[in-house]
């Protein structure tokens, strides 16, 4: 019996789009340009959609300009300057830093979820207004930010507009690279002059796969080296505090502080003033050092987290600027 027909063949009625995008496909299936003079402006479309017709495309096109440019990225940051393991509030704080006064530096952010932004999308128990303390406002009105002004502290209407602000300035940054849904599930580690390791990057695979290690045979990783390793992972989610727990189950951190009870004054300022280098080429900021630290934690609040990632940026570059001379093994 023949098989069915492998296409619907087009209606004898075959309308004018239908007939340009046949022209337009050459014998060898590549797309030659229709000649049609299409629409270019929205206002060009408007009410004129029974014409509306895309550039033809083929779909090779679409995976190969896909593909290129991932494999493109993957080769280049495999070296990259920073990794920023954790794309949330702290950890894109922190990248936006860097993007403005290192644009030399690459900076590779890897993100587990597809989505970045970690807890910054809502406020706090799913309500929208983000709250920062003063001075965070700072770091507000730096992105252009709006906000409502409180006295001691402002309001930003809604979280979401806090965090695609600056997820968008984050990605327009040329020196930047996001992997997302993809995550660090090792540290890179040399043995440090000093006793102990040093981390020299970080060990990635599809965050998918992350989750079926055990019940899939071995997944082998990826890498990408760096002198310099931010983490900002938080302290809950499913691989919340990720960098810190890994240095107790390798020996280099004696054991976890624990994060602490909500006291929004004491926690702000301890996790601002205590972002840092915890061991050699690892700087913890955010949530996930209030695991390290024992801080407390500080609830819906958001000036902490921006401004701990401010400080992560700068102890980045004096740790880069440190260490560009070693000989990188
Ligand atoms: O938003 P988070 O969780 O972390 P921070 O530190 O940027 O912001 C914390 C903040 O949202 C709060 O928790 C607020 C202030 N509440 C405080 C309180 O007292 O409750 O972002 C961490 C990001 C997430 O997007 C994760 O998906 C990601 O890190 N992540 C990872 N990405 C890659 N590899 C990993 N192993 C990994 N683990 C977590």
């Amino acid at each position: 019996m023949a098989p069915p027909a492998a296409t619907t063949p087009f209606p004898d009625s075959e309308s004018a789009n239908i007939k340009a995008l046949k022209n337009s496909i050459g014998l060898n299936g590549a797309v030659k340009s229709n000649g049609n003079v299409k629409a270019k402006t929205l206002e060009e479309m408007e009410s004129k959609w029974d014409t509306f017709a895309f550039e033809p495309i083929r779909e090779s096109q679409v995976s190969r300009a896909m593909t290129r440019r991932y494999f493109e990225d993957l080769d280049k940051y495999a070296e990259s300057d920073i990794v920023i393991v954790g794309a949330g509030s702290c950890g894109l704080s922190a990248a936006y830093m860097l993007g403005k006064s290192r644009p030399d530096l690459k900076i590779a952010i890897i993100e587990a979820n597809v989505s970045p932004g970690g807890g910054a999308w809502l406020g706090g128990q799913l309500f929208s207004a983000m709250i920062l303390r003063k001075p965070a406002d700072a770091f507000l009105s730096e992105l252009g930010v709006p906000y409502a002004d409180e006295g001691h502290y402002v309001v930003v209407k809604h979280a979401a507009l806090f965090t695609s602000t600056l997820l968008s300035k984050v990605l327009a940054f040329p020196n930047i690279k996001l992997f997302n849904a993809t995550s660090v599930e090792d540290l890179i580690t040399r043995p440090d002059p000093n006793g102990g390791v040093r981390i020299a990057g970080a060990v990635t695979n599809w965050t998918l796969v992350t989750q079926h290690h055990d019940d899939q045979s071995c997944m082998d990783p990826n890498t990408i080296n760096a002198p310099v390793v931010v983490s900002t992972t938080g302290h809950d989610g499913p691989s919340g505090a990720f960098s810190v727990k890994r240095l107790v189950q390798m020996g280099a951190v004696k054991e976890l502080g624990g994060m602490r009870g909500l006291d929004m004054n004491t926690a702000e300022d301890a996790i601002v003033k205590k972002t840092r280098e915890v061991v050699p080429g690892l700087i913890v900021g955010g949530m996930e050092l209030s695991e390290i630290d024992g801080a407390n934690r500080m609830g819906p609040t958001f000036g902490a987290m921006v401004l701990s990632g401010v400080k992560a940026a700068e102890e980045a570059v004096k740790m880069f600027e440190m260490r560009k001379g070693e000989r990188e093994d």
